[in-house]
């Protein structure tokens, strides 16, 4: 049996497999944007979108490869993201992934032409698997809503707006995060649950741990940044505090985050015990990102 660390890892070298097939296959013009698009592809990240993805996929009775261009595309909107936040009209961070941010190794104009071209080329990946039928179509759509201007982008957008107002609180917060971080988790354990054409109850449940782990995945984010390490994290920590974001630690202080972080990761347990499934690789996921330094 194997344990939930090379399990994670598994699937990580799976699907850098498959981003590595899917880039083998374009070269962009000119060298830089082909260069730049690669460059924060390729830096590192956990990969913990496309490992819950696959996991879905195995959980639900499938494979890997049925929904790895989904996955490919998930990571690459995740990434777009990444390079988007840390240009200096965002959040202004010099390091990602423990290396230099797009920006600062290409500059602000092709950081933000390579953000644009990794949504865009997600986009197509998406397209392209539509064709197979409508529950890959469905599960495209998806992705598509999750991470645009009902999703993703309206959490950013309240995050970037809420910053330094006295006048913001939990319900703001709570926006921001179901919307910024939790709906690309969702996307992640959905997916498959789409392409599989698995039945309503289903799908809402998975949405459901999707969205209790967004919020476990950022509390604990907002912990990181006032007692993480750089060296492990790869990114600068005590942002929060100096850009007056509307954290969770501003707005309940350590203690109380780490019960509020149980609490969302008890809750992930329970949905999980109501699916008929096997699911404790989806539990042990929740435990770690409870417990995480990275
Ligand atoms: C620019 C539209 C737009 C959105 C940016 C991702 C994001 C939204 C902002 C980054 C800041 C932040 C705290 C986002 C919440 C989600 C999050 C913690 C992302 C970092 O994800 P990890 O830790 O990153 O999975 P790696 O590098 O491991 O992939």
């Amino acid at each position: 049996m194997e344990t939930y660390e090379q399990l994670f890892e598994k699937y990580k070298a799976a699907f850098d497999a498959a981003l590595a097939d899917y880039l083998s296959k374009i070269t962009l013009a000119p060298d830089i944007l082909n260069e730049s698009f690669r460059y924060s592809l390729l830096v590192g990240g956990k990969r913990l979108r496309p490992v819950l993805m696959f996991a879905a996929a195995r959980m639900l009775g499938g494979k890997e490869q049925d929904v790895a261009p989904f996955a490919v595309a998930l990571e690459m909107i995740h990434t777009y993201s990444l390079v988007h936040d840390d240009l200096p009209g965002m959040d202004n961070d010099d390091f990602r992934r423990g290396q230099p941010s797009n920006h600062k190794k290409f500059g602000v104009g092709q950081a933000i032409l390579a953000g644009d071209a990794l949504l865009n080329e997600a986009y197509a990946l998406c397209f392209q698997e539509s064709r197979r039928g409508r529950t890959y179509l469905n599960a495209a759509e998806q992705i598509c809503l999750n991470a645009g201007a009902r999703g993703m982008i309206a959490g950013q957008a309240a995050d970037l707006f809420y910053e330094g107002r006295e006048d913001a609180g939990r319900s703001e917060a709570e926006f921001i995060v179901r919307n910024k971080t939790a709906k690309m988790l969702v996307s992640a354990v959905t997916v498959p649950a789409y392409v599989y054409g698995m039945d309503e109850n289903i799908i809402s449940l998975l949405a459901e741990y999707g969205r209790n782990l967004g919020f476990l995945f950022q509390i604990t984010d907002d912990m990181l940044d006032v007692n993480g390490e750089f060296d492990k994290l790869g990114k600068s920590v005590g942002k929060d505090e100096s850009e007056k974001k509307l954290s969770f630690v501003r707005l309940c202080g350590m203690e109380e985050c780490r019960a509020l972080a149980e609490r969302y990761c008890a809750q992930c347990e329970k949905v999980l015990d109501v699916l008929p499934f096997e699911t404790e690789f989806f539990k042990e996921t929740a435990r770690f990102v409870l417990n995480r330094e990275y």
